[in-house]
């Protein structure tokens, strides 16, 4: 018995098979086990030796199995470190990975800038009424400067805000006549064609400043900060008089292009008293300045880029250009 099944547990290649043919050669019911059994028909003084007999053999069977048991164990790992190998010297697979936008990297820079100022930041709704958009801001239904932002109108009353500036008469009645510090940047929307400098949608970032003694030389330095902070102090700008009619007196930033013109890159200007008053504040004691910024216009100066169209065409070639950050 113990020979044949020696040979047997030879053969087996597999762990599996090994603990198959282990219980059928030692448990219940093995020929060993059928031995045992007969023991009691054997004449009284060959019970013990043949009782001894197979109890050594089942003994060294066990050793067997577990001898075996160690190779094919071996073994396996063996092939398993084979089939795992990894070979160092095989070229990578190249990780493409996305990364942050140019628009949303001069936003955060600008927002950046502000926050150092003790700004807060704001968010405002992208449909908008009539109401905050215009009215809130000194331009009631027959205003002739609405044709200055031609709108995208969804209903009589609400349209896509045309300018982030509704978020002035939102944080003004917010705020109930405490003194106000915030920016609010944005996606806005307007009918203007499509070309180098202009797009249906781009963005802005909106300021609002309120309190007493906010003056015009503030609102002045600080259009002159945030302007030298983003193109440094060598760049070419000009501040120039100009018409908002929640602004009075208004103005607009030009910087100079590397093709030699001027681009308008924002518009402010001191708080207009009748949106003052509309948003809850009395002209007579506090006075406010406001600026609203076109985010692309800056990333067009800084960066040359000779379309703001580059923007929304998500051509990686482009994209990548700015993987690095600012
Ligand atoms: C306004 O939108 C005013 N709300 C700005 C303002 C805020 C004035 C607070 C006073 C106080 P304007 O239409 O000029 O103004 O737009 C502001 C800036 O947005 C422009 O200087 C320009 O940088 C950018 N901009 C305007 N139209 C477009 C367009 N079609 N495409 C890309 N950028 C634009």
């Amino acid at each position: 018995i113990k020979q044949k099944i020696e040979q047997q547990i030879n053969q087996i290649q597999d762990l599996n098979d090994l603990q198959l043919l282990r219980s059928s050669a030692l448990g219940k019911k093995s020929e060993l086990q059928g031995l045992m059994i007969h023991l009691k028909d054997l004449p009284n003084d060959e019970k013990p030796m043949v009782g001894k007999l197979i109890n050594e053999t089942k003994q060294a069977l066990e050793l067997i199995f577990d001898e075996r048991k160690g190779v094919l164990e071996e073994k396996a790992l063996n092939e398993k470190l084979e089939k795992e190998q990894v070979d160092v010297t095989l070229p990578g697979l190249k990780l493409v990975t996305g990364s942050t936008h140019l628009l949303t990297q001069v936003q955060e820079d600008i927002e950046q800038f502000f926050i150092g100022l003790g700004y807060e930041i704001k968010d405002g709704p992208e449909v908008e009424s009539d109401h905050y958009n215009f009215e809130m801001l000194n331009l009631e239904k027959d205003h002739p400067a609405r044709a200055m932002q031609d709108s995208f109108y969804i209903d009589v009353n609400r349209l896509l805000r045309t300018h982030t500036s509704p978020v002035q008469a939102r944080t003004m009645l917010e705020s109930e006549g405490k003194n106000i510090k915030i920016i609010c940047p944005g996606k806005v929307y307007r009918r203007d064609d499509d070309d180098q400098t202009h797009s249906h949608q781009f963005m802005q970032i909106e300021g609002l400043v309120i309190g007493e003694s906010v003056s015009f030389a503030d609102l002045k330095g600080t259009l002159l900060a945030v302007i030298r902070h983003f193109f440094g102090s060598e760049r070419t700008i000009r501040l120039r008089p100009s018409y908002f009619p929640f602004t009075e007196p208004s103005v607009e930033v030009d910087v100079f292009s590397e093709d030699g013109r001027f681009i308008e890159v924002l518009g402010a200007g001191m708080v207009h008293p009748n949106v003052l008053k509309m948003g809850g504040y009395d002209p007579q004691k506090v006075q406010g300045f406001a600026f609203g910024i076109g985010i692309e216009r800056l990333a067009i100066l800084k960066y040359a880029v000779d379309d703001i169209r580059q923007f929304y065409t998500n051509d990686v070639r482009f994209l990548n250009q700015f993987k690095g950050g600012l």
